[in-house]
Parts: C-alpha cells; sequence; structure tokens
C-alpha cells in the first residue's frame, strides 16, 4: 500500500498530510485517494483494534491522521461535483460525553462521501430533532457509551416522531453498550457494531 495508507495506519498525521500533498501533486484523484488509500487503512485500524493490537491512543491518531489528509481532500471532493451520498447529523446522545468512537464513526463516513454534520456530544434530543429540520439531515447517527445514556437514543427517537419529522430520516445508532436488539426494541432503522459498519449501513439507508 501506499504511503497515505502507512501514515494513517501509523497516526502520523504530518505524514498523512505530506503524502496527500504528493499524490494529488503526481495525479492522484481524491475520491480515489479516500477509497483506495483513508478507508481501507481506517478498516485495518479498525480490525487491528478489535484483535487487541491497537488501543485507544492509536485509535485516536489515526482518526487525527485521516482527518488531516481529509481537509485537504475535502474542497476537491466539493469541486468535482460528487453528490453527497446522503446528510449525516451524527452526535452522543444527551448526558453522555464519551465522542471517540462518535468522531471516528463521522470521519469514516466523511471520508465515504457524505456530508457529515457534528453536533459533538451531550446532544439533547431537540437539536438532533433541529439538524432535521432546519438542515435536512436525512440521516441520524446516535451514539452513546453508557448503559444510562441508552435511553436518551430513544428519547431522541420519540422526539423526531413528536415532532413529525421522523418519516423524513433514517436512525442508525452505536457505541458499545449497544445492540441489535435494543436498536429494534427502541424503532432505530439500523446498528452498527463499527465504523466499517456504520458506513456500510449507512449507504444501504441513504441509497
Ligand atoms: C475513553 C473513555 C472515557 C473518556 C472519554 C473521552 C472521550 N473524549 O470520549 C472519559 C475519561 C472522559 C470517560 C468518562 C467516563 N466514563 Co468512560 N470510558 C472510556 C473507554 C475507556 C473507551 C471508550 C472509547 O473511546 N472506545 C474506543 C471507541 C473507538 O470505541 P466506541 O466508542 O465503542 O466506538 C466504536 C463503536 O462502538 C461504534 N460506534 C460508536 N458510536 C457509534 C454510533 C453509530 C451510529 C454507529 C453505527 C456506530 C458507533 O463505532 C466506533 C468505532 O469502531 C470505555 C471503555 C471501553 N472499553 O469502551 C469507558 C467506559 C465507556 N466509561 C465508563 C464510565 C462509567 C465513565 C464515567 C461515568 C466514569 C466516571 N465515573 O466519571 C465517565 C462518564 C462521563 C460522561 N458523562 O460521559 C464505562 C461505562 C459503563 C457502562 N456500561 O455504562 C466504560 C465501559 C468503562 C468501564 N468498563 O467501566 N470515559
Amino acid at each position: 500500500m501506499s504511503e497515505l495508507y502507512d501514515a494513517i495506519l501509523q497516526g502520523n498525521a504530518k505524514a498523512a498530510v505530506e503524502a496527500t500533498r504528493a499524490a494529488l501533486a503526481a495525479g492522484g484523484l481524491a475520491l480515489d485517494l479516500v477509497s483506495r488509500e483513508m478507508i481501507p487503512a481506517m478498516d485495518e485500524v479498525g480490525r487491528l483494534y478489535h484483535c487487541e493490537e491497537y488501543f485507544v491512543p492509536e485509535l485516536l491518531l489515526a482518526a487525527r491522521a485521516m482527518k488531516g489528509a481529509l481537509e485537504l481532500l475535502r474542497p476537491l471532493l466539493a469541486a468535482s461535483g460528487a453528490e453527497p451520498a446522503g446528510r449525516v447529523a451524527i452526535g452522543t446522545v444527551k448526558g453522555d460525553l464519551h465522542d471517540i468512537g462518535k468522531n471516528l464513526v463521522g470521519a469514516m463516513l466523511e471520508g465515504a462521501g457524505f456530508e457529515v454534520i457534528d453536533l459533538g456530544a451531550d446532544v439533547s434530543a431537540e437539536r438532533f430533532v433541529d439538524a432535521v429540520r432546519s438542515r435536512n439531515a436525512n440521516l441520524i447517527c446516535l451514539s452513546a457509551l453508557l448503559t444510562v445514556t441508552m435511553p436518551a437514543m430513544k428519547a431522541t427517537i420519540e422526539a423526531l416522531n413528536a415532532a413529525g419529522v421522523r418519516g423524513q430520516v433514517k436512525v442508525l445508532v452505536g457505541g458499545a453498550p449497544v445492540t441489535q436488539k435494543f436498536a429494534d426494541q427502541i424503532g432505530a432503522d439500523g446498528f452498527g457494531e463499527d465504523a466499517t459498519a456504520a458506513v456500510a449501513l449507512a449507504r444501504q439507508l441513504a441509497g
């Protein structure tokens, strides 16, 4: 694989930016760099995390390297006229401050061509509703890492229903304590175990 792939895998943001610049100067296309180098690199990072060769610090560094390269590519992706695959509003639910997984999912979705509105952590149901109403999000991604904040996912779906916008959006849920069974119980449209699954599901639901 290329220098960009290696730089992301090693979590070296400076090298990732340099490799991206060099690849573009050599005539590489932004979309190809994302799909052939960056996403496979993050897939490998995810795999290494699962088999406990990588831990949270390595995940964070890789996500930061991916972000650095994406910042260079974003204007080119927009200029290439590629229609965004969908508009995603992502956030960690009310009461929950864990945002590492959410950031990873957001970065991967962005790399996969989605327009991502990052609402941050500790996001109220009303703010998700607002993202649908005023920013036209057609996919909502909810993250929760605490068992005590999982009910906030249900409350968010109920708020979307009450606001009459549930039909306009698909809702994806994830985070370590979340399961497919829970997703079904609260009426979510999908559950993703990791960032790669999130991208596959988002493509399926937004398509
Ligand atoms: C890092 C961490 C923290 C950091 C968070 C820093 C940050 N900026 O995020 C800090 C130190 C602040 C923290 C605080 C607390 N934490 Co904490 N924390 C963790 C830890 C070690 C890692 C979480 C993490 O980032 N994992 C790595 C990421 C990449 O994985 P992930 O989040 O699961 O995300 C992946 C998937 O789940 C999925 N995914 C995530 N979101 C979404 C969304 C969608 C839509 C989809 C499809 C997929 C998806 O994709 C991601 C990428 O593959 C976990 C332990 C653990 N092993 O999970 C405890 C843990 C989550 N924390 C825990 C607790 C209890 C707390 C505190 C209450 C501790 C305290 N007493 O103060 C506070 C709560 C603060 C709050 N209100 O939120 C408990 C939760 C127990 C429970 N079941 O409720 C855990 C499990 C630790 C434990 N074993 O006790 N924590």
